[in-house]
């Protein structure tokens, strides 16, 4: 194999960011691609193995993105290449609702194994996050014989009419798109920073209203299903206080409505368990997943309580492509490379060594404001200093020197100012220390 991890595991640059090469082949993406199609790097790239991501001018990247919490187990890790090298040549396509195949089946015993709870459980397939989402609210639909959806502040889940409807943040995902699909209630979001009440029983608070805004605006009775990301993802890695989620689960099962958790980008080892609802012992009655299901392949999956997921009709799920054998040759190869790996206790220890750099990070520096998130996703929250005044300038200026400096760093946050690392979790440890001092670096600068 000549990519992969087999690529040096180191950050090397050759050029300035972007290099000649890449700036020649922007222009050609600037004639090709649609201008609404955004770009966080101005490089293009030719490999990407382990944690470097290396481009057509021969820079080594250090990636701390992952390609937003996809390639959890390295890009082109080799179970995962091996595999799909295997299946491309078995076959490409059948369309698993008119011939099956084991690689289909294969993973949904594996999600319904490692997904929270003991019940059986039951599984489908589709191609992304959104569709996942999409799908499990047709399905709690359809069980329940209800039609509201309960979705969060900060939440998101997708670009598709439905999975827009409930994502919360305006721009850029939703801003003249409308209209969008009826029945979706916005409920407040614990949000420890920014929580007023926080100190002393924000979960209370919070929970309090969301529940009366359910019984006295929407009627417990008329809701399908709360939809809920337990740390929210682009929302700028909020985690909601203890007891929060478990709150929340609770009213769900006493007025039978469907609790699913979308953890599209919490899930397959990101944030220390294999699924973030575990730390609080949530059993959802539906999760999603995608994004770090497959090692880089597109696929998803909707999972949960056996009784719901069949109570579909025959044929009331599907699509020409959900569960393609690629990609399922992939999550095989990825789920893999997790257990034997070990990468959730991976996930832990890289995320002790990032939570300890960006607290002192934070003694430093008082345009951090927070610094928040669960085993190997973390997030610092940038702010006025002396204020909460969210900080979106001091981002875009440490954002962009890291990216001089060959550092990969997304942002996310629905006021655009926050900095999210979600480094691979193979990542070797002087790889992620070199790139948070670059990150110190970058701040002191801010
Ligand atoms: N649910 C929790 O994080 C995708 C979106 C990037 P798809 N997040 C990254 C962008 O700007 O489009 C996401 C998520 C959660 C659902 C989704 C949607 O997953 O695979 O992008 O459809």
């Amino acid at each position: 194999m000549t990519s992969g991890p087999h690529l040096p595991q180191e950050r090397k640059l050759v050029t300035s960011i972007p290099g000649p090469k890449s700036q020649e082949l922007i222009k050609r993406r600037a004639e090709a691609v649609s201008a609404a199609l955004g770009m966080a790097i101005p490089v293009v790239v030719e490999k990407a193995g382990g944690g470097v991501i290396v481009d057509v001018d021969g820079n080594s990247i250090i990636d701390m993105g992952a390609g937003i919490a996809v390639v959890n187990v390295g890009n082109s890790a080799n179970r995962v290449v091996k595999n799909v090298q295997a299946q491309v040549e078995a076959f490409t396509h059948t369309c698993f609702m008119i011939a099956p195949y084991m690689g289909y089946i294969e993973v949904c015993e594996a999600l319904n194994r490692l997904t929270p709870g003991t019940h059986k459980k039951k599984s489908a397939l589709f191609n992304s996050g959104a569709e996942a989402v999409e799908n499990a609210v047709k399905i709690a639909r359809k069980f329940t014989n209800r039609q509201a959806v309960v979705v969060f502040e900060h939440g998101y889940h997708g670009r598709t009419n439905l999975t827009m409807a409930m994502t919360a943040k305006n721009m850029p995902y939703k801003d003249g798109f409308g209209p969008f699909t009826p029945e979706v209630y916005r409920m407040p979001m614990s949000y420890p920073f920014r929580c007023d009440s926080c100190s002393s029983s924000c979960e209370n608070s919070v929970l309090e209203t969301v529940i009366h805004k359910i019984e006295k605006e929407i009627g417990a009775n008329n809701v399908a299903c709360m939809v809920i990301e337990p740390i929210m993802g682009e929302g700028g890695f909020i985690v909601p206080c203890k007891g929060f989620l478990p709150g929340l689960a609770k009213f769900c099962k006493d007025n039978r409505i469907l609790f699913v958790a979308d953890e599209v980008q919490t899930g397959f080892a990101r944030t220390g368990q294999m699924f973030a609802c575990e730390d609080e012992g949530i059993v959802p009655d539906l999760i999603t997943t995608a994004k770090g299901i497959a090692g880089g392949l597109p696929l998803a999956g909707v999972t949960g309580r056996a009784d719901v997921m069949d109570s579909i009709h025959m044929s009331g799920l599907g699509g020409t492509y959900g569960g393609s054998p690629i990609a399922c040759a992939a999550a095989l190869g990825a789920i893999a490379t997790i257990e034997e790996e070990k990468l959730v206790d991976r996930a832990k220890e890289l995320g002790s060594l990032m939570s300890a750099a960006l607290n002192e990070m934070k003694k430093k520096y008082p345009i951090i404001g927070d610094v928040r998130g669960r085993g190997a996703m973390q997030a610092i929250e940038l702010v006025v200093p002396g204020s909460k005044d969210p900080n979106p300038a001091a981002l875009a200026s440490a954002i962009k020197y890291c990216q001089q400096k060959g550092v990969l760093i997304l942002s996310a946050g629905t006021y655009g100012n926050v900095i999210r690392l979600l480094p691979p979790l193979v990542m070797p440890e002087h790889l992620l220390k070199e790139a948070l001092e670059i990150l110190d670096e970058s701040l002191a600068q801010a």
